[in-house]
């Protein structure tokens, strides 16, 4: 039986250089798998907490003081980990040790058990609990990538919406795919720059454009990019929308506030504004059009659009408890999964199991604030992903496209995944 045989974290830094943890897991004194920790901008209420109140300082000494504990442990069974954080962290999420520890941990000792059997991560997750609902032969998720970003990813000036993203949907191989997320961005800039010649090519925290432009000249200009690249919207490629809609929510008012573009919805406003955007920019993924607890309202969206993937992120937080609440609502039929949001990866994958037998589309995705580790990309494809939400550019975005090109040219993973 493979061992866990050493336990090593550090500090060190994420995209927005803000510090982080990072995590070896040697299996059998030679399998070191490695994880740091990403961060969120818009985080959900329901997330798991990224660090205790000592920062990530905190969490390294509470992995010291429990790493004798994981000593000895069978990394390949995915459970046993997720046991002793549980020991741990009694907390449902994560407050006392933190997610980013829970995530470092969790997926640092898959990969080494991957390691230890041979086997790419991806296929290593696949064939064991808690994953269980999935098809027999993988297929690559469709990249999803930010080429404008606005709301808590940008500064003033830029668009209240967060984040305007590209699917390369007509694509047939996953090379085709990242090419056109490439040239979409590529030209995207060009259309910017004709636009505002004082443009400075300035981009927002997930390598997406930051113009001073507002929601709908941004929207404008990113569907002129596709179509001046001979692109029919909706066809070839297509746009997607996160609204990051629980950013702009105030509670009080019960309004939508967008400050940038001066104006304010009511909740029926809303839904018109989201709707309108839907049809007009052909649009085949809306994330959080409605805030984090209106599950009634996503389920209209839902309703009126079924042919678009109306995606829970900030509504669902990969939280297998709160999926059941927007499955019995029917509040969406896509959800965002991020490991952190959930904390350690077991949790993560039973909400990707509960999603799949359920028929909700999962989108794996990575954070604002990122490594450039590339685990995202195996996790998709493990979990059956419709789509890989990782940015079309920036050292920490391409690492994870590069992992999927990697893995094509393993011939283990067969075309792209039926949207
Ligand atoms: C989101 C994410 C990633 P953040 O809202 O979907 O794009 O942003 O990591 O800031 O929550
Ligand atoms: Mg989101």
């Amino acid at each position: 039986m493979p061992q866990i045989t050493a336990v090593q974290g550090r500090l060190v830094y994420n995209s927005r250089g803000s510090p982080t943890i990072e995590v070896d897991v040697t299996t059998d004194r030679r399998h070191v798998g490695r994880v740091s920790a990403p961060s969120g901008a818009s985080v959900g209420m329901h997330e798991a907490i990224g660090f205790p109140s000592g920062g990530p300082e905190a969490s390294l000494r509470i992995l010291d003081e429990n790493k004798t504990r994981m000593v000895g442990i069978d990394p390949t069974d995915i459970g046993e980990m997720h046991h002793v954080l549980r020991e741990i962290d009694q907390t449902p999420n994560y407050a006392r040790i933190g997610g980013s520890l829970a995530f470092a941990l969790s997926i640092a000792a898959a990969e080494s058990a991957s390691l230890s059997e041979d086997l790419p991560l991806f296929a290593f997750l696949r064939s064991r609990p808690p994953l269980s609902t999935h098809a027999t032969q993988p297929k690559f998720p469709y990249p999803l990538g930010n080429v404008l970003g606005g709301g808590a990813h940008a500064g003033p000036g830029t668009p209240d919406i967060q984040e305007i993203l590209v699917c390369p949907n007509g694509a047939k191989t996953i090379s085709d795919a990242i090419q056109t997320n490439l040239e979409v961005h590529a030209e995207l800039r060009r259309v910017l720059q004709r636009i505002d010649p004082g443009f400075t090519g300035g981009k927002g925290d997930e390598g997406g454009w930051a113009p001073k432009l507002d929601n709908e000249q941004s929207l404008e200009a990113a569907a002129r990019a596709c179509e001046n690249l001979g692109f029919t919207l909706g066809r070839e490629v297509s746009l997607g929308v996160d609204f990051a809609s629980s950013t702009q929510w105030d509670a009080e008012k019960r309004r939508y506030v967008y400050d940038r573009a001066g104006f304010e919805n009511d909740v029926n406003a809303q839904l018109e504004f989201v709707s309108d955007i839907i049809t007009r920019y052909k649009l085949i993924y809306a994330e959080d059009a409605v805030h984090e607890e209106a599950f009634e309202e996503m389920s209209y969206i839902r309703e009126c659009f079924p042919d678009v993937l109306v995606t829970g992120d900030d509504l669902t937080v990969t939280n297998a408890g709160i999926l059941s609440r927007a499955i019995d609502a029917e509040s969406c039929n896509a959800a965002i999964l991020k490991v952190n949001q959930a904390g350690g990866l077991y949790d993560a994958l039973e909400f990707a199991d509960l999603a799949a037998a359920n028929g909700i589309k999962l989108v794996t995705s990575h954070r604002s604030g990122e490594s450039t580790d590339s685990h995202i990309s195996h996790i998709g494809v493990a979990t059956d992903s419709k789509m890989l939400k990782v940015g079309v550019v920036g050292g920490e975005r391409v690492a994870k496209l590069n992992e999927l090109l990697r893995l094509q040219s393993l011939d283990l993973i067969c075309g792209m995944a039926a949207l």
